[in-house]
């Protein structure tokens, strides 16, 4: 399909103004075709871009590598160019959006001088569901097009849906000017210099212009820029919640299932809990979602979430058969392999993949890399944040009704972070503003998915949403407030839990195994939400007792009694640093309501000392 065929005036004009600035060669746009994925895929392999993996082991799949700059998100390039630097807030990068048009127009002029512009319309949700937003991405790299098709719903069925006049959110997006002629991109995708990458969403125009990186948070923008910091905007202003989650269902050995939605920071464990295997007997887990869910009331009060998206870019490293077989076979055909490594048989290793690599690889740089089992200073074979892009619907633990456009209706919602010590296994809020309150303060040890910040310190990162939020986040704070306040059914309103997967011993092993044995935490939750849970109250909140958690083989008494206990002293500091160092961050922003459980918090601690 050509430019002349696009019936819908606007984008059309849209897209000429874009050509006219950036002068592609060629503009081809995003039929949703298979086999137009097929030749896309075809042109990158015989570039030199991506390599073909080998049929009989990963039928359909290909690998990429990206310059060793451009390899996750980049949070101190990313700004929210809102009109009024305070609706950025204070955990936004802000630049005035009319001088950041004048800065990106400029790069982007003639930028896509030699390549190919691509136009990608797409569909966060299910076509034509009430819920579902509609973009348009434009693009210069095949790449980008090819996980948009994989991550969402693509082509000509979104044109006939927008027809002449619809609405969409326009998605701008180069990996940046060609390198100098002459030079080849030694078969990896370009990318501009950190200073010249920009990732920006402008929430009161609803726009989106990404320039200078190909990697994936920054790069497809239906994802976290559109599905996340512009929808946050919308979902203020439309009484929802847009929110960085998974969204899975649990069903008990009787057949009664209930949902549950988990925010965790980056690289945190969402991928691994939505498709999780349940250690204990007769339940089952099944996935609705991975990163992202939009939850709404429901006409009988309950908060509906849907996944607005449609395949998982999921965390390669440590998915193994044995903590993940769901992904792997998710990833085990027609999956595009970003940043791992390639064995001589053109078969994929990382490590934590549950087995030595077979002989000499090729490493994430594209080098000839050996194991060296005894080096534990040996650079790893494939990139931390190494990803794969598989569709939704190749997990065998996709749930059903995981496209239905009215959505799940939400029992519990869990906050998590990496949390070595002080935080507990599991506990349980009192009530929704406590809820809200233990979303605020979640904080974490920093992961490798973006670059810029330090890895292994714990940072503060509310709600899982700090690099996601569109708006002020105070003002966020008060949006879940709200949502509490105007609940239309208070008592359908989801339970509120803050789980930590991450306890680790004094010598640095975990305290707790994770992965599929999280089911027995998972039950806990489920049996919270029918009201047959083994509890006791305590300073911080709702507890289960310790007999109230099957244990795991390999987890003795002690430990559990360590997991499930209230460190005081430990809280304490949390609670300085949150008075000290968090909360004051939003000023007169903060809700009085999350001061006032702050205080609760405190008062309830001391008195237990
Ligand atoms: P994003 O896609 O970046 O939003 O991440 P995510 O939250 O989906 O994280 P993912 O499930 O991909 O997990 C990231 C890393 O955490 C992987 O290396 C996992 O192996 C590890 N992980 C996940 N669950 C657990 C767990 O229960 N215990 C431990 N120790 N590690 C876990
Ligand atoms: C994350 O970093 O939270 C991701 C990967 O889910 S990205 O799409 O790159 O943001
Ligand atoms: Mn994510």
């Amino acid at each position: 399909m050509n430019l002349n065929e696009l019936k819908h005036a606007g984008l059309k004009k849209w897209v000429e103004e874009i050509a006219a600035l950036t002068t592609p060669d060629a503009i081809v746009i995003a039929d949703g075709s298979s086999a137009q994925y097929d030749a896309l895929i075809e042109e990158t392999v015989e570039s030199g871009l991506s390599t073909r993996l080998n049929p009989e082991k990963k039928p359909g799949c290909v690998l990429f590598r990206s310059d060793p700059s451009d390899v996750a998100r980049v949070e101190k390039r990313t700004y929210i160019a809102s009109v009024k630097k305070e609706d950025a807030g204070p955990t936004n990068n802000w630049i005035d959006p009319t001088e950041l048009k004048a800065t990106m127009t400029d790069l982007y002029r003639g930028c896509m001088k030699g390549r190919t512009m691509y136009v990608i319309p797409f569909s966060m949700g299910p076509l034509g569901s009430p819920i579902s937003k509609i973009g348009v991405e434009i693009t210069d790299s095949a790449y980008v097009v090819c996980n948009m098709m994989i991550m969402t719903r693509v082509g000509t069925k979104v044109l006939d849906l927008l027809g002449t006049d619809g609405y969409y959110v326009p998605c701008l997006h180069s990996v940046g000017k060609p390198l100098a002629e002459g030079e080849s991109d030694h078969g990896i995708w370009p990318c501009a210099p950190m200073e010249h990458k920009y990732i920006s969403q402008f929430p009161e125009t609803r726009e989106i212009w990404s320039y200078g990186s190909g990697y994936g948070g920054n790069a497809l923008l239906g994802k976290k820029c559109l599905a996340l910091r512009i929808a946050t905007v919308l979902a203020r202003d439309e009484g929802w919640l847009a929110e960085h989650m998974l969204i899975l269902k649990i069903t008990n050995p009787k057949g009664e299932s209930k949902y549950i939605t988990a925010a965790f920071p980056s690289a945190c464990g969402k991928t691994n809990l939505a498709m999780l295997i349940p250690t204990i007997p007769g339940w089952e887990v099944h996935t609705v979602g991975d990163d992202i869910a939009w939850m709404k009331f429901g006409k009988d009060g309950y908060l509906y979430a849907i996944n607005p998206e449609a395949g998982f870019f999921g965390v390669a490293p440590g998915t193994s058969k044995d903590s993940n077989p769901n992904a792997l076979i998710a990833a085990s055909k027609n999956t595009i392999f970003t940043n791992v490594a390639l064995t001589e048989d053109k078969d994929v290793w990382w490590e934590g993949i549950g087995y030595d690599a077979p002989g000499k690889l090729i490493d994430w740089h594209g080098n000839e890399w050996v194991q060296d089992k005894g080096n534990k200073e040996q650079p790893p074979a494939a990139h931390p944040n190494s990803r794969f892009t598989a569709p939704a619907k190749q997990a065998p633990s996709i749930a059903p009704e995981w496209e239905d456009p009215k959505g799940v209706p939400v029992s519990a919602i869990l906050f998590g972070g990496r949390r070595p010590s002080t935080i507990p296994l599991v506990h349980m809020s009192r009530d929704w503003n406590h809820g809200v309150f233990l979303g605020s303060i979640v904080g974490s040890e920093v992961t490798a998915a973006a670059l810029d910040v330090k890895a292994g310190t714990i940072r503060r990162d509310p709600f899982a949403m700090l690099p996601f939020c569109g708006y002020n986040m105070g003002d966020y704070f008060q949006h879940w407030i709200n949502i509490g306040k105007n609940a239309p059914v208070p008592e359908h309103l989801p339970k509120i839990f803050y789980v930590n997967w991450f306890r680790k011993t004094s010598d640095g092993k975990w305290l707790w195994p994770g992965y599929g044995e999280n089911s027995r935490v998972l039950k806990w939750v489920f049996e919270c939400c029918a009201g047959t849970a083994k509890t006791v109250d305590t300073p911080i909140g709702i507890m289960p007792t310790v007999d109230a958690i099957d244990r795991p083989e390999g987890v003795t008494e002690e430990d559990m009694k360590q997991l499930l206990a209230v460190d005081v002293d430990g809280w304490l500091k949390e609670v300085a640093d949150i008075r000290t160092n968090h909360y004051p961050k939003f000023g007169d922003k903060l809700p009085k309501e999350l001061a006032a459980m702050l205080d609760v918090l405190e008062s309830k601690l001391k008195a237990a000392k």
